[in-house]
């Protein structure tokens, strides 16, 4: 055999094509062929069971000193070839740090009008020491009606187009009883019903949400916003509804003062009731009063049914559209593109989730 020779003959031939590689992936073809589990070092490695004992040992030695010394110097060399790419990369990438930061969908994207408005509404009422009460969407028949001095037969339920739950519409052939019987809340009132049955008095709320009722054209949607307030106590009178509706008026349309007319209306839930209309001079158009809001002294007959005394107690409630007060003060002229989820018209309308509406920094940007 001539071991020593082949040996010596190998090592030198595999050093320069390790100093040969040109790049990693080469030099890794090299380390496979020599290294790898079918590689020239591995087979010689296998040939040792074919030796006599001493010549064995001295091979098996030999073998490994190779084995190591090929290891070191492809790892010299990949520490090598490793800096040089590294070095390439530099010469030819650049990053530029005085670019602007890239947007990303906290910038991109867009808070939508109602959002906004509810944020800005909530703000003003917080501020007076008003919580926010939210309920279900799906109600009962009594909350929704009975409980508000709406009884069955009463015409305002004829008003309200109320979408009714199957087996619910009076009337239907499988009507269940009155009690029984499910809508669509017309209002979010029954919200005010849940709260009052639920805690006791010193009570105030404003309750925000989606309501529905039988009615699409160019300024009903089936569903929409309102924002209803309620308030409690055992000295509440007619003063502090107008006291509150008034700077509610003023934060929100962000003005110094407003003019504001409460005209006699009637609603079955309050007595008396009033709507309230402010002088369009808060929105930059002086010489028209705009219809904002309904409001009156929660009638007795309700305060009855949520198990609390109208001797003891009175308060006062009113409601408003929050898609309509939102089109005002954005000037948003189409309530249907309010849910067309539309982008072009949300960029235009929506606000960015930086501008988050406060009393003390401004409401609205
Ligand atoms: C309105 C107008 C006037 C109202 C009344 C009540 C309750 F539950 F206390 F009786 N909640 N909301 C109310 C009163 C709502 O919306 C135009």
């Amino acid at each position: 055999m001539t071991e020593t020779v082949d040996l010596a003959a190998l090592e030198r031939a595999l050093t320069s094509e390790i100093a040969a590689a040109p790049d990693l992936a080469a030099l890794e073809r090299v380390r496979i062929a020599t290294l790898g589990r079918k590689g020239h070092v591995s087979e010689l490695m296998a040939t040792l069971g074919t030796l006599p004992g001493e010549a064995r040992k001295a091979f098996g030695q030999a073998v490994n000193g190779v084995k190591s010394r090929i290891g070191e110097r492809l790892e010299v060399r990949k520490v090598e070839l490793e800096r040089a790419a590294l070095t390439a990369r530099l010469a030819t990438e650049k990053a530029d740090v005085t670019l602007p930061v890239r947007a990303g969908p906290l910038h991109d994207g867009r808070i939508h009008p109602v959002s906004q408005v509810f944020d800005e509404v909530v703000e003003i009422f917080a501020d007076m020491g008003f919580a926010v009460a939210e309920g279900p969407d799906i109600e009962t028949d009594d909350y929704n009606f009975t409980k508000l001095n709406i009884p069955p037969e009463h015409p305002a339920r004829q008003e309200h187009d109320t979408f009714y739950m199957l087996g619910s519409m009076p009337g239907s052939e499988e009507a269940l009883s009155n009690a029984a019987a499910m809508v669509l809340r017309t209002h979010t009132s029954p919200v005010q019903i849940r709260t009052m049955l639920a805690q006791r008095p010193p009570i105030r709320i404003i309750v925000p949400g989606r309501v529905y009722r039988l009615d699409s054209d160019a300024t009903h949607t089936p569903m929409f916003h309102q924002i209803e307030g309620l308030v409690i106590d055992e000295t509440t009178h007619l003063g502090h509804l107008k006291w509150c509706l008034e700077e509610f008026c003023k934060a929100f349309f962000e003005v110094e003062a407003v003019r504001m007319r409460f005209r006699a209306s009637h609603f079955p839930f309050t007595e008396p009731s009033m709507e309230v209309d402010i002088d369009a001079a808060a929105i930059g158009k002086p010489g028209q009063w705009l219809e904002i809001l309904g409001s009156g002294m929660v009638h007795p007959n309700v305060i009855r049914n949520c198990g609390l005394d109208p001797d003891k107690y009175q308060g006062f409630a009113f409601g408003m559209g929050l898609d309509r007060i939102a089109m005002l003060k954005y000037a948003i002229p189409d309530l249907r593109d309010m849910f067309a989820a539309d982008l072009r018209w949300l960029r235009h309308y929506g606000f960015t989730a930086l501008d988050v509406p406060t009393l003390a920094g401004g409401l609205s940007p």
